[in-house]
């Protein structure tokens, strides 16, 4: 069989003329807004209501656990090594959104990093200041978008919205993310947090409006 030269013709043509181009961008599939979500213009404030005061100088961090190298930062040690930042939206499951959020903090795979988590720690457990517990499995918290947040849209962060530090788990509804962050526990089993004990989901899915535990 010989090539047909009058199709291969015609279609170096086609590629001349940019048959077929319509010079739309495709539009990524997937709305902005998770289901069931609203957009929120201001940041709303959230939490169990005890808001603890905890200046910078009076903070630390303690990461222990199953790890090769548990750590307890004060303020001076973080704030030197917290300078990443990242552009996120944040989704809350009483349904509000807020996007293009601001942070600037120390990227949570680089804390992993640091303290070496041991081949068997699989889930983190999170403590907060006022009391506040959540857990994340370990995979979830080594994503590229989580951090430990000390700055909010340019400014350091708030009492109210968690400071002087909070975790930000963008990927996840924002019970998730723990306020006045205290303690950061690498453990072999799970372990559930305030509110995954009170009826709310362990995964936290808001794209799959994972909202409830079954
Ligand atoms: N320490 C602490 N962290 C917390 C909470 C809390 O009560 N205490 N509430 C969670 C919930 S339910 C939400 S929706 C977000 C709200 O964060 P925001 O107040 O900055 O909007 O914080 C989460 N982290
Ligand atoms: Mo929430």
């Amino acid at each position: 069989m010989e090539p047909d030269d009058r199709l291969i013709a015609k279609k170096e043509g086609w590629a001349r003329t940019g048959r077929g181009l319509t010079g739309e961008i495709q539009k990524d599939e997937r709305p902005r807004l998770p289901p069931g979500q609203k957009l929120n213009k201001s940041f709303p404030v959230l939490d169990l209501g005890i808001l603890p005061e905890v200046d910078a100088d009076d903070w630390e961090l303690s990461v222990k656990g199953e790890t090769e190298n548990p750590l307890v930062w004060n303020w001076d040690r973080f704030s030197a090594l917290a300078t990443d930042r990242i552009v996120t939206d944040f989704h809350c499951v009483t349904t509000w959104s807020i996007f293009d959020a601001h942070w600037e903090g120390l990227f949570f795979r680089k804390l992993i990093e640091q303290v070496r988590p041991a081949p068997e720690a699989k889930f983190v457990y999170f403590t907060s200041y006022d009391g506040y517990t959540t857990n994340l499995p370990l995979s979830v918290c080594a994503d590229e978008d989580v951090l430990l947040a000390r700055a909010w849209n340019g400014r350091p962060l708030s009492r109210e919205h968690g400071g002087p530090v909070r975790m930000v788990v963008p990927k996840r509804y924002a019970w998730k993310s723990a306020k006045w962050i205290k303690e950061i526990h690498f453990m072999k089993n799970d372990r559930l947090g305030f509110w995954e004990m009170r009826g709310y989901s362990n995964t936290a899915d808001p794209w799959t409006e994972d909202r409830y535990a079954q």
